[in-house]
């Protein structure tokens, strides 16, 4: 069912063969090749943030120095692969937002400085995914500058535009929305972008008002006379350009404003200098946007759109993240978009690191990619795109395949289908299972529900990867949702690193953190504190950072000296898996020895004959439990108050222990 340990296997036996062959007919002592990365068991990854995780030389921001120096602390819990943050430059401080995916982040160092990164985390034994974002890229990508600029760019085509998204839409015109039908229109995935500007050049506005003396149309004239007379206390604005206003003018009546304008968008009607609430926003109506020379254009209060000059034109471009910062990119069908020009350009990106020697990469937002989530476009480009980055990957020496997990933010059931394109994918579900279990103080469903989405993987993908984690830089902090406690958070720890599955540490959470994104984002991407006293890279960060929380005692340096931290916890289960193949590789199994008590969770952990007994106590209250035939003299880890009896095993509150049968 369950083929995690292949890589680790091939790797192994490949280590094995090299070493009898040389046995065999090389007397010579020479030294063995070393293995670029070395085999282990734990399947760890820890998914840090560049900005915010160690910054070597003090300016605030977090580096690839500073990752390199605190390698030994990863390798200490266990770590064998390390996800970064998005490392290219970008328009946000998270780095979502790509405007080059060839090169790095000067914030971060340099390319010589990720190079560094790499060779000498495999020279510890750890592997470095990339964060690559397939689904859109900046809107100030040149890419897309280009695109928006002239439709005859050789990128106009990397991403979507029309003059009518929701006719395309129905139609089936466009590719990348071409299963939903009508249904697949959102106003709010749609931008306006404009061509053409004004230049500078004289006008005079004349606005026409209702009855209620409110904005109702808008003409545009030519003159060669920008003086205005009358009086200037309409409280009527026309709004243009860079945040420029002009108050129109009352001249008898006639409300004019005539001005040497020029604008990059067009222009809009405001009856409040402060707020655009409250219906003080006039616009064009949606579709009906452009000014025509002495054309009276009739005003929306509603939709508000921006007012396009004569000069202009303009077209909608999609971002399905509701967000105008981002321009999704336009793979053309599925079936096909190995050929589009978007394909080739992210591939020839991901080939340049691959080749630098990264080994894997996290994909970002993988259902939003295509349009429809549910449809079977996204695993084909999935597939597409894994299948050209093995190629690379195999064609620069390597003997294993190359890693790759999607981000598909939803259900096991909605992201078992995704299996059929990438080999490993996050599971949302194994978090918001484990609060909940651990909320209610009720252990003894557990394990089955996280056995039911291993079912449900394994329908699409004989090895899948199961990327287990508890939060993420996307969610509420694991201990905001465990209301801060530290002995649930040291539970939902060892729960994460006894489990099946290839799990995440998300920073900060191996040191007990808490934040809640009702606040902001930033307050769940803290910056690790290293040392009691010292700072930490809180330069990106905005202020929103929760100082009190970055106390002394919460410190790196204070867990290390500290046997009852979380990061203990941390170590010590991460070090087992190390040592134990079964806790790190093996099938997990059900244990119905400790059925009679539904605090409890227990699991068996088997890997050829390595069999490991597993054993949380999700309540508050001590449990016992009887094994009757599991073994429960050998215990190699433990968390909380453990006792052992003859038969009898006593496990405090929130207390895990685990046997080597
Ligand atoms: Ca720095
Ligand atoms: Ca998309």
């Amino acid at each position: 069912m369950k083929k995690l340990s292949i890589l680790f296997a091939l790797a192994a036996a490949f280590l094995l063969q090299g070493c009898v062959a040389k046995e065999n007919t090389d007397p010579t002592p020479t030294p063995e090749p070393t293995p670029v990365v070395e085999a282990g068991t734990s399947g760890i990854t820890y998914q840090l943030l560049v900005y915010s995780f160690c910054d070597s030389d003090g300016d605030g921001c977090g580096d690839f120095k500073g990752i390199q120096s605190k390698l030994d602390y990863l390798k200490e819990m266990g770590v064998q692969a390390i996800w970064m943050s998005p490392i290219h430059p970008a328009a946000s401080y998270h780095g979502y937002d790509v405007k080059d995916y060839s090169a790095v982040n000067p914030d971060y160092g340099t390319e010589a400085d990720l190079k560094s990164l790499i060779d000498a985390a495999h020279a510890k034994g750890i592997k470095i995914y990339l964060d690559y974002v397939l689904n859109h890229t900046s809107k100030d990508h040149p890419w897309f500058l280009a695109a928006k600029a002239d439709p005859q760019s050789e990128y106009r085509d990397f991403y979507i535009f029309s003059d009518n998204p929701q006719a395309d839409i129905k139609a089936g015109k466009i590719d990348m929305i071409a299963k939903e039908g009508s249904s697949g229109y959102d106003s709010g995935q749609w931008f306006q972008c404009v061509s053409g500007g004004s230049g500078s050049q004289k006008v005079k506005f004349t606005l026409g008002l209702d009855g209620s003396r409110k904005p109702k149309t808008l003409t545009i004239s030519r003159t060669d006379d920008i003086t205005n007379s009358g009086t200037q206390n309409t409280g009527i604005y026309l709004y243009y350009g860079d945040g420029s206003t002009l108050q129109f003018y009352n001249d008898g009546g006639a409300y004019t404003a005539s001005l040497d304008l020029e604008s990059s968008w067009g222009v809009l009607i405001r009856t409040s200098l402060t707020t655009w609430d409250g219906g003080t926003k006039y616009g064009a109506p949606t579709g009906k946007n452009q000014l025509a020379w002495d054309e009276p254009l009739t005003l929306s209060n509603s939709d508000a759109q921006d007012i396009l000059l004569p000069s202009m034109s303009g077209t909608w471009y999609h971002s399905h993240m509701w967000t105008s910062w981002f321009a999704d990119l336009n793979y053309g069908p599925a079936g096909t978009c190995e050929t589009s020009g978007a394909f080739k350009a992210v591939c020839e990106s991901a080939d340049k690191w691959i080749n630098l020697g990264v080994d894997g990469f996290r994909l970002d937002a993988v259902k939003h990619i295509y349009h429809k989530a549910n449809s079977d476009e996204n695993p084909t480009f999935l597939k597409k795109f894994y299948d050209h980055c093995n190629a690379t990957y195999k064609a620069a020496g390597h003997t294993d395949d190359i890693y790759m997990v999607g981000e598909h933010f939803s259900d096991a059931s909605e992201v078992a289908p995704y299996y059929a394109g990438l080999p490993g994918f996050f599971e949302f579900s194994f978090w918001w299972t484990l609060k909940d279990a651990i909320n209610n103080g009720t252990g003894k469903d557990f394990v089955g529900t996280i056995q039911s989405y291993q079912n449900l993987y394994a329908k699409y993908r004989a090895d899948y990867i199961e990327a287990t984690k508890l939060s993420n830089h996307d969610e509420d902090r694991a201990g905001n949702d465990l209301g801060r406690s530290k002995a649930k958070m040291k539970l939902a720890g060892a729960v994460l690193l006894s489990c099946g599955g290839q799990p995440y540490i998300y920073q900060g959470e191996e040191l007990g953190y808490w934040g809640s994104k009702g606040s902001g984002d930033e307050y769940v991407r803290t910056p690790v504190k290293w040392t009691k006293n010292g700072g930490a890279a809180t330069g990106k960060l905005s202020g929103k950072v929760d100082n009190s929380m970055l106390s002394a005692d919460i410190s790196v340096e204070a867990q290390e000296a500290d046997a009852e931290s979380v990061l203990a916890v941390y170590k010590a289960w991460g070090a087992a898996r190390e040592q134990y193949p079964a806790l790190g590789e093996g099938l997990l199994g059900y244990c119905s020895e400790a059925s009679s008590n539904s605090a409890v969770s227990a699991w068996f952990r088997i890997k050829d004959n390595q069999k490991i007994l597993v054993v949380h106590n999700f309540g508050g209250g001590s449990a016992n439990i009887n094994f009757s035939n599991s073994n429960i003299d050998n215990m190699i880890v433990s968390d909380g108050q453990v006792s052992v009896s003859g038969k009898k095993l006593t496990l405090g509150g929130y207390a895990s222990a685990a046997f080597l049968q």
